[in-house]
């Protein structure tokens, strides 16, 4: 009679821990229902978007960056992803061809603008196009008919005017970055689809490669972007957008299995996160530098404002 009481009481306990409610966890890569790569992310109300361009790279590794279109998902909860879609292609910039490299969406005045790579059909080299929309899901639209950004800047190479990242500051002015081997910045006319003035080139970065990401923190504004190659994410810091920046050093090392890393930072419910991808996919479908992998893992700050750097997880976030 005991050993029953004891077994049943053994059962009971066993059931409860079963069923009680653990911690979902996201696991990386956290998208898998196709390559990804590039991540840019926006938060709207209780809900993150992600957007980042669908990588087609073949499994052998060959063929370089493949990629001719862009998909959205969105999260509440950074474990839980909705696919979208793909709100944008390369094709609907009629004067670009291929291409759908590093991309980034912000909210103004209730539209949606998506700044991208692609590369040009008619002109030489890459360029930055604008698609509007008036919900993040989209349908996007291309906002001018012709590239925001391109090769006819002062400095300018046919391969530089590629990953934008858009910043809105404090009074309302949106600020475009973007560049390979230089980062550019321009100001943006209120409309967003136009340049305010002169292109800029920021000093003072160190082994600047690509994908500037700009975000602000109490009063520090700090840009983000790979650097070397592999690529590595660096940083510095500055007390206003336009400088003087200081250099603070490695955000986040190499990502698993790929060449390039792509990061987004954003705050959204009380934490702050660093989104990236690797090539860290497992079999049947492995992952690679062409064949890339949204990631999310959590960013935490020092008490003077620098930036701790990233662990990169398989577990992912809480
Ligand atoms: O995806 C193509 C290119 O690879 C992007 O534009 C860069 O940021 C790098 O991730």
């Amino acid at each position: 009679m005991n050993t029953t009481k004891t077994y049943l009481s053994a059962l009971l306990i066993l059931g409860f821990v079963w069923l009680s409610p653990r911690p979902l966890r996201a696991d990386n890569p956290i998208i898998t229902d196709a390559f990804t790569a590039d991540p840019a992310a926006l938060v709207v109300g209780d809900t993150v978007y992600l957007y980042c361009g669908q990588d087609e790279g073949r499994p052998d590794q060959t063929g370089g960056y493949v990629l001719h279109r862009w998909l959205c998902y969105s999260s509440t909860d950074l474990v839980n992803w909705r696919p979208h879609g793909s709100p944008l292609a390369a094709k609907d910039f009629t004067w670009a061809k291929g291409s759908a490299w590093a991309s980034h969406v912000v909210e103004r005045n209730g539209k949606f603008y998506w700044y991208s790579t692609v590369d040009q059909a008619t002109a030489k080299g890459f360029a930055v196009g604008v698609a509007v929309s008036d919900s993040p899901t989209g349908p996007f639209k291309d906002a001018r008919g012709s590239a925001l950004v391109s090769l006819d800047h002062p400095g300018g190479k046919p391969w530089d005017d590629i990953d934008p990242a858009v910043f809105i500051d404090a009074g309302g002015q949106a600020w475009l970055f973007w560049g390979n081997t230089t980062c550019y910045y321009a100001r943006l006319k209120p409309n967003m689809i136009e340049l305010d003035g002169d292109v800029q080139t920021v000093v003072g970065l160190h082994d600047f490669t690509e994908a500037p990401w700009v975000h602000q923190r109490n009063g520090i504004y700090y840009l983000s972007y790979a650097s070397g190659f592999p690529e590595k994410i660096s940083y510095a810091t500055a007390p206003a957008i336009t400088g003087p920046w200081t250099h603070r050093g490695i955000l986040a090392e190499v990502a698993g299995n790929s060449n390039t890393i792509h990061q987004a930072i954003i705050d959204f419910k009380g934490r702050s996160y660093f989104i990236y991808h690797n090539g860290g996919r497992q079999r049947p479908d492995i992952g690679g530098s062409f064949r890339r992998s949204v990631c999310v893992d959590e960013l935490f700050y020092n008490a003077d404002g620098t930036m701790k750097p990233v662990i990169q997880t398989s577990e992912g976030v809480k």
